[in-house]
């Protein structure tokens, strides 16, 4: 007699052949239109699924959790970060969470060293200027940047993504600098070359370019305050590929309308998808470049975060520990 499949929730339309995998493997029920969901049809997910896959776009708060029925047992986030979910009140409540880490690691260093370059060589700004009708010809002053060889480069959070931005910064003849919670492997610090800073406020008035790359937790949220972006020299520019709620985003905002700052590029925002006035006026200004929460997304990336969505459902339901089990710990 065959088992019964496990009903599995998907929040969000996901590549076609993960749903077809899904569809094989799964009782799925996919989100054909690709609707971000509402919380009462969360909360309906919640109370008839096994399994919940959800994205950064679901809110998964304590009131959600409080609705889940008998049957849930997981949830499979589909995405790295996992600050969409309350986690501590899932495992309170006995739920396995898992998430996609590794597999968006290369694409998000990517987005970010695009966006450096973006901000310090205004690339944004100058792919307008022939769609526009706007160009009379090349000029030795005109739409001049900043090198970035030889610059300083500050990450903050050297975990899988921060170490690959740091591996291109150095192709890139950046010096790279890094604050983290824990510092890195000495082998991994001397083939980056990187200085440690345990003081974040130390590193960030010291740096050209700061790039945030750690997660959102309780404990990162506006790591960079009001106060720490002050810190900043005024020729700096800031790289969010990470979260927004990372940044105060309203005192950054405040720093760049009065030029107290360079530049900066962000993809992501603390309020998404909404995005304030006053920063979509400086972005129209070109004075930040941003773009829409889009540092993983590629085809294979999303493929990629699929398939381990699979795996640790696909293991889970076997009875076995899922490969990528968020932990206490990692909160
Ligand atoms: C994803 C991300 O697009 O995985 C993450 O943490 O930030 C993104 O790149 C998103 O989370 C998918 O849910």
């Amino acid at each position: 007699m065959s088992k019964k499949k496990p009903l599995v929730v998907v929040t969000r339309k996901l590549p076609d052949v993960v749903e077809t995998r899904m569809r094989e493997l799964f009782d799925a029920r996919l989100n054909v239109d690709d609707h971000p969901m509402t919380q009462a049809e969360l909360a309906e997910a919640l109370r008839t699924a096994d399994v919940l896959v959800p994205t950064v776009t679901d809110k998964i708060d304590a009131q959600l959790l409080a609705q889940t029925g008998e049957n849930l047992k997981l949830i499979a986030n589909f995405g790295n970060g996992v600050d969409n979910i309350d986690v501590q009140t899932a495992l309170t409540r006995g739920l396995t969470v898992t998430n996609t880490p590794g597999v968006l690691t290369e694409d998000t260093a990517d987005m970010t060293m695009a966006l450096i370059l973006a901000v310090a060589r205004r690339i944004a700004e100058g792919s307008r200027v022939i769609p526009d009708e706007a160009w009379n010809g090349w000029s030795p002053t005109w739409m001049l940047g900043r090198r970035i060889t030889g610059k300083r480069l500050g990450i903050v959070g050297m975990g899988r993504i921060g170490q690959a931005v740091a591996r291109r910064a150095r192709a890139f003849g950046l010096q790279v600098h890094y604050h983290n919670r824990r510092r890195v492997a000495a082998p991994i610090e001397e083939t980056l070359e990187a200085t440690y800073w345990d003081s974040l406020d130390q590193m960030l008035a010291r740096m050209d370019i700061v790039s945030v790359n750690c997660p959102h937790t309780p404990a990162t949220y506006h790591l960079l305050s009001a106060r720490r972006l002050k810190l900043l020299k005024p020729d700096a520019i800031v790289v969010n590929t990470a979260r927004g709620e990372i940044i105060d985003e309203n005192a950054l905002t405040r720093m760049l309308e009065a030029g107290e700052i360079a530049g900066a590029g962000l993809d992501v925002f603390e309020h998404e998808p909404a995005i304030s006035p006053r920063l979509l006026k400086l972005a129209r200004q070109h004075r930040v470049v941003v773009l829409p929460h889009m540092g993983s997304a590629t085809h294979e990336g999303r493929i990629d975060m699929g398939e381990k969505v699979i795996v640790n459902i696909k293991t889970f339901m076997d009875g076995h520990r899922p490969p990528d089990r968020v932990l206490p710990s990692m909160l």
